[in-house]
Protein backbone atom coordinates (compact mmCIF):
# COMPACT_ATOMS: atom_id res chain seq x y z
CA UNK A 1 0.00 0.00 0.00
CA UNK A 2 1.04 3.35 -0.62
CA UNK A 3 2.06 5.95 1.77
CA UNK A 4 0.37 8.99 2.11
CA UNK A 5 2.83 11.13 3.62
CA UNK A 6 0.95 14.23 2.61
CA UNK A 7 -2.40 13.86 4.01
CA UNK A 8 -3.83 15.14 7.04
CA UNK A 9 -2.81 11.86 8.77
CA UNK A 10 0.29 10.55 7.41
CA UNK A 11 -0.66 6.57 6.16
CA UNK A 12 -0.58 3.33 4.42
CA UNK A 13 -3.72 2.35 5.20
CA UNK A 14 -5.31 4.26 1.97
CA UNK A 15 -7.42 6.58 4.09
CA UNK A 16 -7.82 8.86 1.21
CA UNK A 17 -10.30 6.13 -0.18
CA UNK A 18 -12.04 5.99 2.59
CA UNK A 19 -14.29 9.08 3.20
CA UNK A 20 -15.98 7.90 6.53
CA UNK A 21 -13.21 6.45 7.96
CA UNK A 22 -10.97 9.50 7.16
CA UNK A 23 -13.34 11.92 8.75
CA UNK A 24 -13.76 9.68 11.93
CA UNK A 25 -9.99 9.97 12.47
CA UNK A 26 -9.97 13.80 12.01
CA UNK A 27 -12.51 14.25 14.01
CA UNK A 28 -10.55 12.88 16.67
CA UNK A 29 -7.18 14.02 15.73
CA UNK A 30 -8.21 17.23 17.32
CA UNK A 31 -8.60 15.92 21.05
CA UNK A 32 -5.59 13.86 20.57
CA UNK A 33 -3.62 16.90 20.09
CA UNK A 34 -5.44 18.29 23.20
CA UNK A 35 -4.61 15.72 24.90
CA UNK A 36 -1.14 16.17 24.39
CA UNK A 37 -1.39 19.57 25.03
CA UNK A 38 -2.57 19.27 28.35
CA UNK A 39 -1.22 15.65 29.21
CA UNK A 40 2.01 15.42 27.27
CA UNK A 41 5.75 16.60 28.06
CA UNK A 42 4.85 19.86 30.24
CA UNK A 43 6.61 22.96 28.36
CA UNK A 44 9.34 22.37 25.51
CA UNK A 45 6.38 23.07 23.04
CA UNK A 46 8.39 25.56 21.07
CA UNK A 47 11.76 23.91 21.46
CA UNK A 48 13.32 22.18 18.67
CA UNK A 49 13.74 18.56 19.05
CA UNK A 50 16.15 16.26 16.86
CA UNK A 51 13.27 13.46 16.39
CA UNK A 52 12.77 10.69 13.91
CA UNK A 53 9.54 10.06 12.28
CA UNK A 54 8.21 7.12 10.97
CA UNK A 55 7.78 7.75 7.09
CA UNK A 56 7.18 3.81 5.78
CA UNK A 57 7.46 0.76 6.81
CA UNK A 58 10.37 -0.83 4.78
CA UNK A 59 13.02 -2.95 5.99
CA UNK A 60 15.56 0.06 5.46
CA UNK A 61 15.00 3.75 5.86
CA UNK A 62 11.91 3.61 7.61
CA UNK A 63 12.15 7.33 9.25
CA UNK A 64 13.57 10.51 8.64
CA UNK A 65 15.68 12.53 11.34
CA UNK A 66 15.37 15.93 11.67
CA UNK A 67 14.89 18.78 14.25
CA UNK A 68 10.76 19.41 14.94
CA UNK A 69 8.36 20.84 17.26
CA UNK A 70 6.85 18.35 19.29
CA UNK A 71 3.05 19.58 18.85
CA UNK A 72 3.98 20.08 14.80
CA UNK A 73 5.37 15.81 15.22
CA UNK A 74 3.46 14.09 12.16
CA UNK A 75 1.58 11.24 14.43
CA UNK A 76 0.54 8.62 11.26
CA UNK A 77 -0.89 5.47 10.82
CA UNK A 78 1.50 2.50 9.94
CA UNK A 79 0.73 -1.22 9.18
CA UNK A 80 3.62 -3.54 8.32
CA UNK A 81 3.49 -4.72 4.62
CA UNK A 82 1.04 -7.81 4.37
CA UNK A 83 2.02 -11.16 4.16
CA UNK A 84 0.23 -12.49 0.98
CA UNK A 85 -2.16 -15.70 1.65
CA UNK A 86 -1.41 -15.57 5.58
CA UNK A 87 -2.65 -18.50 7.24
CA UNK A 88 -3.37 -18.33 11.49
CA UNK A 89 -0.62 -20.37 12.79
CA UNK A 90 -1.70 -21.71 16.18
CA UNK A 91 -5.05 -22.39 18.09
CA UNK A 92 -8.15 -23.79 17.20
CA UNK A 93 -8.52 -22.41 13.80
CA UNK A 94 -4.79 -23.39 12.77
CA UNK A 95 -4.48 -23.37 9.12
CA UNK A 96 -7.33 -21.50 8.10
CA UNK A 97 -7.08 -17.98 6.68
CA UNK A 98 -5.99 -14.81 8.40
CA UNK A 99 -8.87 -12.65 9.06
CA UNK A 100 -9.14 -9.15 7.65
CA UNK A 101 -12.41 -8.30 9.44
CA UNK A 102 -13.30 -9.09 12.77
CA UNK A 103 -15.66 -12.28 13.44
CA UNK A 104 -18.78 -11.62 15.67
CA UNK A 105 -17.95 -14.12 17.92
CA UNK A 106 -14.27 -12.44 18.64
CA UNK A 107 -15.22 -8.64 19.00
CA UNK A 108 -15.40 -8.47 22.50
CA UNK A 109 -12.57 -10.08 23.28
CA UNK A 110 -10.30 -8.46 20.81
CA UNK A 111 -11.49 -4.91 21.24
CA UNK A 112 -10.64 -5.51 25.32
CA UNK A 113 -7.22 -6.72 24.18
CA UNK A 114 -6.68 -3.59 22.14
CA UNK A 115 -8.13 -1.45 24.10
CA UNK A 116 -6.09 -2.35 27.18
CA UNK A 117 -3.05 -2.01 24.65
CA UNK A 118 -3.88 1.15 23.60
CA UNK A 119 -4.28 2.43 27.19
CA UNK A 120 -0.61 1.59 28.24
CA UNK A 121 0.66 4.40 25.46
CA UNK A 122 -1.06 8.07 26.59
CA UNK A 123 -0.36 6.44 30.55
CA UNK A 124 3.17 6.17 29.99
CA UNK A 125 3.63 9.86 28.39
CA UNK A 126 1.07 11.10 31.62
CA UNK A 127 3.72 9.39 33.77
CA UNK A 128 6.36 10.78 32.34
CA UNK A 129 5.18 14.22 31.47
CA UNK A 130 7.78 16.18 34.56
CA UNK A 131 11.02 14.72 33.71
CA UNK A 132 11.63 17.10 30.93
CA UNK A 133 12.80 19.67 33.70
CA UNK A 134 15.56 17.54 35.69
CA UNK A 135 16.62 15.55 32.10
CA UNK A 136 20.63 15.22 32.68
CA UNK A 137 21.72 15.85 29.01
CA UNK A 138 20.31 16.87 26.03
CA UNK A 139 20.78 13.65 24.28
CA UNK A 140 18.56 11.97 27.55
CA UNK A 141 16.22 14.97 26.90
CA UNK A 142 15.73 13.85 23.04
CA UNK A 143 15.26 10.55 24.25
CA UNK A 144 12.33 10.87 26.83
CA UNK A 145 10.93 13.46 23.94
CA UNK A 146 11.45 10.29 21.29
CA UNK A 147 10.05 8.00 23.28
CA UNK A 148 6.61 9.81 24.85
CA UNK A 149 5.99 11.00 20.13
CA UNK A 150 6.38 6.99 19.76
CA UNK A 151 3.69 6.16 22.72
CA UNK A 152 1.35 8.61 20.99
CA UNK A 153 2.07 7.15 17.21
CA UNK A 154 1.25 3.81 19.34
CA UNK A 155 -1.49 4.94 20.60
CA UNK A 156 -2.95 6.04 17.11
CA UNK A 157 -2.13 2.32 15.80
CA UNK A 158 -4.86 1.29 17.95
CA UNK A 159 -7.04 3.93 17.36
CA UNK A 160 -7.13 3.40 14.40
CA UNK A 161 -7.89 -0.11 14.70
CA UNK A 162 -10.58 0.86 16.69
CA UNK A 163 -12.11 3.64 14.53
CA UNK A 164 -11.84 0.98 11.79
CA UNK A 165 -13.06 -2.22 13.27
CA UNK A 166 -15.51 -1.72 15.56
CA UNK A 167 -17.97 0.70 14.90
CA UNK A 168 -19.57 3.05 17.89
CA UNK A 169 -17.98 1.25 20.17
CA UNK A 170 -15.12 1.45 19.05
CA UNK A 171 -15.09 5.33 18.77
CA UNK A 172 -16.57 5.32 22.14
CA UNK A 173 -13.44 3.29 23.36
CA UNK A 174 -10.91 5.91 21.36
CA UNK A 175 -12.24 8.66 23.29
CA UNK A 176 -12.49 7.20 26.54
CA UNK A 177 -8.59 6.25 25.58
CA UNK A 178 -8.45 10.01 26.03
CA UNK A 179 -9.91 10.62 28.89
CA UNK A 180 -8.70 8.32 31.66
CA UNK A 181 -5.29 9.40 33.55
CA UNK A 182 -2.68 8.19 34.69
CA UNK A 183 -2.74 7.53 38.49
CA UNK A 184 -6.16 9.15 38.96
CA UNK A 185 -8.07 7.48 41.66
CA UNK A 186 -11.55 7.82 39.63
CA UNK A 187 -10.38 7.27 36.14
CA UNK A 188 -6.96 5.23 36.12
CA UNK A 189 -5.08 3.82 33.33
CA UNK A 190 -6.28 0.03 33.14
CA UNK A 191 -2.89 -1.43 34.38
CA UNK A 192 -1.26 -0.84 37.50
CA UNK A 193 2.55 -0.51 36.71
CA UNK A 194 1.33 2.65 34.25
CA UNK A 195 -0.38 4.31 37.54
CA UNK A 196 2.80 4.75 39.15
CA UNK A 197 4.68 8.13 39.58
CA UNK A 198 8.10 8.47 37.28
CA UNK A 199 8.88 11.62 38.87
CA UNK A 200 12.97 11.03 38.63
CA UNK A 201 15.06 9.48 35.86
CA UNK A 202 16.37 6.50 37.72
CA UNK A 203 12.52 5.73 37.40
CA UNK A 204 12.43 6.51 33.47
CA UNK A 205 15.03 4.26 32.88
CA UNK A 206 13.65 1.52 35.34
CA UNK A 207 10.25 1.60 33.42
CA UNK A 208 12.27 1.73 29.22
CA UNK A 209 14.32 -1.22 30.98
CA UNK A 210 11.52 -2.95 32.22
CA UNK A 211 7.63 -2.06 31.74
CA UNK A 212 8.54 -1.33 28.12
CA UNK A 213 9.92 -4.83 27.80
CA UNK A 214 6.64 -6.19 28.72
CA UNK A 215 5.52 -4.03 25.89
CA UNK A 216 8.22 -5.84 23.65
CA UNK A 217 6.55 -9.37 24.64
CA UNK A 218 2.93 -8.40 24.75
CA UNK A 219 3.29 -6.47 21.09
CA UNK A 220 5.29 -9.61 19.99
CA UNK A 221 2.08 -12.23 21.13
CA UNK A 222 -0.33 -9.70 19.47
CA UNK A 223 2.13 -9.92 16.19
CA UNK A 224 1.32 -13.77 15.53
CA UNK A 225 -2.88 -12.51 16.02
CA UNK A 226 -4.97 -13.95 13.41
CA UNK A 227 -6.89 -10.64 13.16
CA UNK A 228 -4.24 -9.62 10.40
CA UNK A 229 -4.26 -5.82 10.72
CA UNK A 230 -3.32 -6.29 14.73
CA UNK A 231 -0.45 -8.73 13.87
CA UNK A 232 0.48 -5.89 10.81
CA UNK A 233 -0.24 -2.37 13.23
CA UNK A 234 1.77 -4.79 16.44
CA UNK A 235 5.07 -5.62 13.96
CA UNK A 236 5.68 -2.18 12.77
CA UNK A 237 5.42 -0.92 16.30
CA UNK A 238 7.73 -3.18 17.63
CA UNK A 239 10.41 -1.45 15.23
CA UNK A 240 9.76 1.71 17.04
CA UNK A 241 10.01 0.09 20.48
CA UNK A 242 13.58 -1.28 19.89
CA UNK A 243 14.70 2.18 20.75
CA UNK A 244 12.92 2.55 23.88
CA UNK A 245 14.01 -0.15 25.50
CA UNK A 246 18.11 0.46 24.69
CA UNK A 247 16.87 3.41 26.09
CA UNK A 248 16.45 2.28 29.63
CA UNK A 249 19.06 -0.92 29.19
CA UNK A 250 21.64 1.78 28.37
CA UNK A 251 20.13 4.55 30.67
CA UNK A 252 20.40 1.96 33.89
CA UNK A 253 24.35 0.63 32.35
CA UNK A 254 25.19 4.20 32.40
CA UNK A 255 24.12 5.02 35.94
CA UNK A 256 25.78 2.16 36.94
CA UNK A 257 28.84 2.89 34.64
CA UNK A 258 29.11 6.72 36.73
CA UNK A 259 28.69 4.92 39.78
CA UNK A 260 31.26 2.09 39.48
CA UNK A 261 33.48 5.22 38.29
CA UNK A 262 33.40 6.74 41.73
CA UNK A 263 33.43 3.78 43.53
CA UNK A 264 36.88 2.60 41.41
CA UNK A 265 38.39 5.58 42.64
CA UNK A 266 37.49 5.45 46.27
CA UNK A 267 34.08 8.37 45.79
CA UNK A 268 31.76 7.15 48.05
CA UNK A 269 28.22 7.83 45.69
CA UNK A 270 26.38 9.87 47.94
CA UNK A 271 29.11 12.47 48.77
CA UNK A 272 28.93 13.71 45.03
CA UNK A 273 24.85 13.34 43.79
CA UNK A 274 25.44 10.29 42.21
CA UNK A 275 23.65 7.00 43.04
CA UNK A 276 24.62 4.11 45.36
CA UNK A 277 24.34 0.67 43.95
CA UNK A 278 22.16 -0.92 46.73
CA UNK A 279 19.26 2.44 45.61
CA UNK A 280 19.53 1.31 41.89
CA UNK A 281 18.97 -2.57 43.32
CA UNK A 282 15.90 -1.40 44.72
CA UNK A 283 14.76 0.36 42.21
CA UNK A 284 15.35 -2.59 40.23
CA UNK A 285 13.41 -4.48 42.26
CA UNK A 286 10.41 -2.08 42.36
CA UNK A 287 9.96 -1.45 38.70
CA UNK A 288 10.64 -5.48 37.64
CA UNK A 289 8.38 -6.87 39.62
CA UNK A 290 5.55 -4.52 38.90
CA UNK A 291 6.10 -5.23 35.55
CA UNK A 292 5.74 -8.86 36.07
CA UNK A 293 2.47 -8.03 37.11
CA UNK A 294 1.73 -6.92 33.39
CA UNK A 295 1.29 -10.32 32.35
CA UNK A 296 -1.62 -11.07 34.06
CA UNK A 297 -2.10 -14.35 36.04
CA UNK A 298 -0.23 -17.44 35.55
CA UNK A 299 -2.96 -19.51 35.13
CA UNK A 300 -5.50 -17.71 32.93
CA UNK A 301 -8.47 -18.51 31.16
CA UNK A 302 -8.43 -15.16 29.62
CA UNK A 303 -5.12 -15.83 28.16
CA UNK A 304 -6.50 -19.63 27.26
CA UNK A 305 -9.26 -18.26 25.62
CA UNK A 306 -7.22 -15.66 23.36
CA UNK A 307 -4.77 -18.28 22.58
CA UNK A 308 -7.53 -20.91 21.26
CA UNK A 309 -9.66 -18.54 19.67
CA UNK A 310 -6.19 -16.94 17.69
CA UNK A 311 -5.81 -14.01 18.41
CA UNK A 312 -2.75 -14.03 20.82
CA UNK A 313 -0.02 -16.42 20.07
CA UNK A 314 3.49 -17.52 21.97
CA UNK A 315 6.58 -15.14 21.83
CA UNK A 316 7.79 -15.88 18.30
CA UNK A 317 5.09 -18.90 17.50
CA UNK A 318 5.36 -18.47 14.22
CA UNK A 319 8.88 -19.23 13.52
CA UNK A 320 8.20 -22.49 14.37
CA UNK A 321 9.45 -23.17 17.46
CA UNK A 322 6.66 -24.59 19.25
CA UNK A 323 6.10 -28.56 19.27
CA UNK A 324 2.57 -28.36 18.98
CA UNK A 325 1.15 -25.32 17.34
CA UNK A 326 -1.91 -26.33 19.45
CA UNK A 327 -1.01 -26.41 22.47
CA UNK A 328 -3.49 -29.19 23.61
CA UNK A 329 -3.00 -32.13 26.20
CA UNK A 330 0.36 -30.47 27.23
CA UNK A 331 0.89 -29.25 30.65
CA UNK A 332 3.55 -26.55 32.48
CA UNK A 333 4.51 -26.91 35.37
CA UNK A 334 5.79 -24.32 38.08
CA UNK A 335 6.23 -23.49 41.90
CA UNK A 336 4.07 -22.15 44.43
CA UNK A 337 4.09 -21.45 48.23
CA UNK A 338 2.37 -23.83 50.34
CA UNK A 339 2.57 -24.28 54.17
CA UNK A 340 5.63 -22.23 53.97
CA UNK A 341 7.37 -24.85 51.47
CA UNK A 342 7.30 -24.61 47.45
CA UNK A 343 5.51 -26.96 45.54
CA UNK A 344 5.23 -28.08 42.23
CA UNK A 345 1.85 -27.08 40.78
CA UNK A 346 0.36 -27.88 37.35
CA UNK A 347 -1.18 -25.94 34.48
CA UNK A 348 -2.69 -26.85 31.35
CA UNK A 349 -0.94 -25.15 28.88
CA UNK A 350 -3.33 -23.10 27.24
CA UNK A 351 -4.14 -21.76 30.83
CA UNK A 352 -0.59 -21.15 31.11
CA UNK A 353 0.11 -18.40 28.26
CA UNK A 354 0.85 -15.73 30.63
CA UNK A 355 3.37 -17.79 32.37
CA UNK A 356 5.12 -18.76 28.87
CA UNK A 357 5.56 -14.97 28.16
CA UNK A 358 7.05 -14.29 31.93
CA UNK A 359 9.14 -16.77 31.52
CA UNK A 360 10.45 -15.68 28.12
CA UNK A 361 10.32 -11.80 29.51
CA UNK A 362 12.41 -12.90 32.58
CA UNK A 363 15.07 -14.44 30.70
CA UNK A 364 15.70 -11.41 28.72
CA UNK A 365 15.33 -9.07 31.95
CA UNK A 366 18.72 -11.54 32.90
CA UNK A 367 20.26 -10.98 29.94
CA UNK A 368 20.33 -7.08 30.49
CA UNK A 369 20.73 -7.14 34.54
CA UNK A 370 24.28 -9.41 33.47
CA UNK A 371 25.13 -6.73 30.91
CA UNK A 372 25.05 -4.15 33.72
CA UNK A 373 27.36 -6.52 35.44
CA UNK A 374 29.77 -6.81 33.21
CA UNK A 375 30.11 -2.87 33.23
CA UNK A 376 30.64 -3.48 37.26
CA UNK A 377 33.08 -5.81 36.86
CA UNK A 378 34.99 -3.64 34.59
CA UNK A 379 35.83 -1.17 37.54
CA UNK A 380 36.48 -4.22 39.41
CA UNK A 381 33.65 -3.31 41.54
CA UNK A 382 32.50 -7.08 43.02
CA UNK A 383 28.73 -6.41 43.87
CA UNK A 384 26.05 -7.23 41.53
CA UNK A 385 22.72 -6.28 40.61
CA UNK A 386 19.82 -8.70 40.56
CA UNK A 387 16.59 -9.41 39.09
CA UNK A 388 14.15 -10.96 41.40
CA UNK A 389 12.47 -14.15 40.78
CA UNK A 390 8.92 -14.40 39.43
CA UNK A 391 7.23 -14.79 42.64
CA UNK A 392 8.74 -11.86 43.98
CA UNK A 393 6.39 -8.89 45.17
CA UNK A 394 3.44 -10.50 43.09
CA UNK A 395 0.15 -8.56 43.35
CA UNK A 396 -1.93 -10.74 40.12
CA UNK A 397 -1.97 -14.46 39.34
CA UNK A 398 -0.70 -16.79 41.58
CA UNK A 399 1.68 -15.84 43.79
CA UNK A 400 -0.52 -12.54 44.86
CA UNK A 401 -1.12 -12.36 48.56
CA UNK A 402 2.00 -14.52 49.63
CA UNK A 403 5.27 -13.84 50.10
CA UNK A 404 8.61 -14.46 48.86
CA UNK A 405 12.30 -12.73 48.97
CA UNK A 406 13.62 -11.68 46.13
CA UNK A 407 15.10 -15.28 45.63
CA UNK A 408 11.75 -16.52 45.46
CA UNK A 409 12.09 -18.40 48.85
CA UNK A 410 8.77 -18.02 50.59
CA UNK A 411 8.62 -15.94 53.91
CA UNK A 412 6.55 -15.65 56.76
CA UNK A 413 4.68 -11.92 56.23
CA UNK A 414 6.37 -10.88 59.27
CA UNK A 415 9.40 -11.82 57.71
CA UNK A 416 8.85 -9.75 54.64
CA UNK A 417 7.72 -6.69 56.56
CA UNK A 418 10.71 -6.56 58.36
CA UNK A 419 12.77 -6.72 55.72
CA UNK A 420 10.71 -4.71 52.78
CA UNK A 421 12.80 -1.45 53.35
CA UNK A 422 15.78 -2.97 52.23
CA UNK A 423 14.43 -4.58 48.84
CA UNK A 424 12.15 -1.24 47.89
CA UNK A 425 12.89 2.31 47.77
CA UNK A 426 12.48 3.98 51.31
CA UNK A 427 10.75 7.58 51.11
CA UNK A 428 14.65 8.81 51.89
CA UNK A 429 16.14 6.95 49.15
CA UNK A 430 13.53 8.24 46.94
CA UNK A 431 14.09 12.10 47.92
CA UNK A 432 17.95 11.43 47.84
CA UNK A 433 17.64 10.47 44.11
CA UNK A 434 15.29 13.11 43.41
CA UNK A 435 17.81 15.66 45.11
CA UNK A 436 20.48 14.09 42.00
CA UNK A 437 18.27 15.17 39.21
CA UNK A 438 19.55 18.45 38.04
CA UNK A 439 18.63 19.83 34.54
CA UNK A 440 21.69 19.82 32.11
CA UNK A 441 21.34 21.59 29.14
CA UNK A 442 25.03 22.44 28.08
CA UNK A 443 26.12 20.77 24.90
CA UNK A 444 28.20 17.70 25.57
CA UNK A 445 27.95 17.67 29.56
CA UNK A 446 26.03 14.96 31.78
CA UNK A 447 24.83 15.48 35.42
CA UNK A 448 27.37 13.60 37.74
CA UNK A 449 25.36 10.82 38.40
CA UNK A 450 25.52 9.39 34.87
CA UNK A 451 27.75 8.83 32.24
CA UNK A 452 27.61 9.67 28.56
CA UNK A 453 26.44 7.42 26.74
CA UNK A 454 28.87 5.38 24.18
CA UNK A 455 27.85 7.15 20.51
CA UNK A 456 24.90 9.48 19.76
CA UNK A 457 21.74 9.35 17.68
CA UNK A 458 21.49 8.78 14.08
CA UNK A 459 25.26 9.00 13.71
CA UNK A 460 25.14 12.31 15.14
CA UNK A 461 27.78 13.17 17.93
CA UNK A 462 27.36 12.93 21.49
CA UNK A 463 27.71 16.36 22.12
CA UNK A 464 25.45 17.42 19.13
CA UNK A 465 22.21 19.91 19.78
CA UNK A 466 19.82 17.63 20.44
CA UNK A 467 17.30 19.95 21.55
CA UNK A 468 17.05 23.68 20.20
CA UNK A 469 15.50 26.01 22.55
CA UNK A 470 13.79 28.63 21.53
N1 LIG B 1 -3.18 -4.60 36.42
O1 LIG B 1 -6.80 -13.58 33.25
P1 LIG B 1 -5.84 -12.61 33.83
C1 LIG B 1 3.23 -1.52 26.59
C2 LIG B 1 -6.80 -7.94 34.92
S1 LIG B 1 2.98 -2.67 27.84
C3 LIG B 1 -4.54 -4.49 36.46
O2 LIG B 1 -4.99 -13.10 34.94
P2 LIG B 1 -5.19 -11.75 31.20
C4 LIG B 1 3.92 -0.29 26.93
C5 LIG B 1 -7.20 -8.46 33.53
O3 LIG B 1 -7.40 -7.37 32.64
C6 LIG B 1 2.00 -3.96 27.09
N2 LIG B 1 -5.38 -5.46 36.00
O4 LIG B 1 -4.88 -12.00 32.73
C7 LIG B 1 4.96 -0.26 27.85
C8 LIG B 1 -8.44 -9.24 33.85
O5 LIG B 1 -9.52 -8.32 33.99
P3 LIG B 1 -10.99 -8.74 33.44
C9 LIG B 1 0.54 -3.68 27.12
C10 LIG B 1 -4.83 -6.59 35.50
O6 LIG B 1 -6.47 -11.06 31.01
C11 LIG B 1 5.57 0.92 28.20
C12 LIG B 1 -8.17 -9.83 35.24
O7 LIG B 1 -7.15 -9.00 35.82
N3 LIG B 1 -0.16 -4.63 26.31
O8 LIG B 1 2.84 -1.74 25.48
O9 LIG B 1 -4.92 -13.00 30.43
C13 LIG B 1 5.18 2.11 27.60
C14 LIG B 1 -7.69 -11.26 35.16
O10 LIG B 1 -6.57 -11.30 34.29
C15 LIG B 1 -3.43 -6.76 35.42
C16 LIG B 1 -0.93 -5.61 26.79
O11 LIG B 1 -1.11 -5.77 27.97
C17 LIG B 1 -2.61 -5.72 35.92
N4 LIG B 1 -1.25 -5.80 35.89
O12 LIG B 1 -3.91 -10.85 30.86
C18 LIG B 1 4.14 2.10 26.69
C19 LIG B 1 -1.53 -6.55 25.76
N5 LIG B 1 -3.19 -7.97 34.88
O13 LIG B 1 -10.83 -8.93 31.94
C20 LIG B 1 3.52 0.90 26.34
C21 LIG B 1 -3.01 -6.63 25.84
C22 LIG B 1 -4.38 -8.53 34.62
O14 LIG B 1 -11.33 -9.98 34.16
N6 LIG B 1 -3.47 -7.13 27.13
N7 LIG B 1 -5.37 -7.70 34.99
O15 LIG B 1 -11.81 -7.52 33.80
C23 LIG B 1 -3.46 -8.44 27.47
O16 LIG B 1 -3.01 -9.29 26.74
C24 LIG B 1 -4.07 -8.82 28.78
O17 LIG B 1 -5.08 -7.90 29.04
C25 LIG B 1 -3.10 -8.84 29.98
C26 LIG B 1 -3.79 -9.52 31.15
C27 LIG B 1 -1.81 -9.56 29.62
C28 LIG B 1 -2.75 -7.44 30.46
Amino acid sequence: MAIDLEAKIPNNVDLANDPKLRRALEHWQPKYLEWWMETGPSDFKSDQIYLRTAVGVGKGGWANFGHVKMPDYRWGIFLAEPEPDRKIHFGDPLGKPAWNVVPGELRNRLRRLIVTQGDTEPASVEQQRLLGHTAPSLIDLRNLFQVNVEEGRHLWAMVYLLHKYFGADGRDEAEDLLRRRSGDPDNPRILQAFNKPIDEWLSFFCFTSFTDRDGKYQLAALAESGFDPLARSTQFMLTEEAHHMSVGENGIGRVVQRTAELMQEGTDPRKVGAIPLDVIQKYVNDWSSSSFDLFGGEDSSNAAEAFACGIKGRYREGDGIYKDPQALAQIYTTEIEEGGKLTTVEIPLRRAMNALLLDAYHSDGLRIVDRWNRVLARYGVDQKITLPNKRFNRQMGIHAGKTYDPQGNPMSRDQWESRKASWFPTDEDRAYVRSCMIKVHERGKFANWIAPPATGINEQPVDFEYVMFH
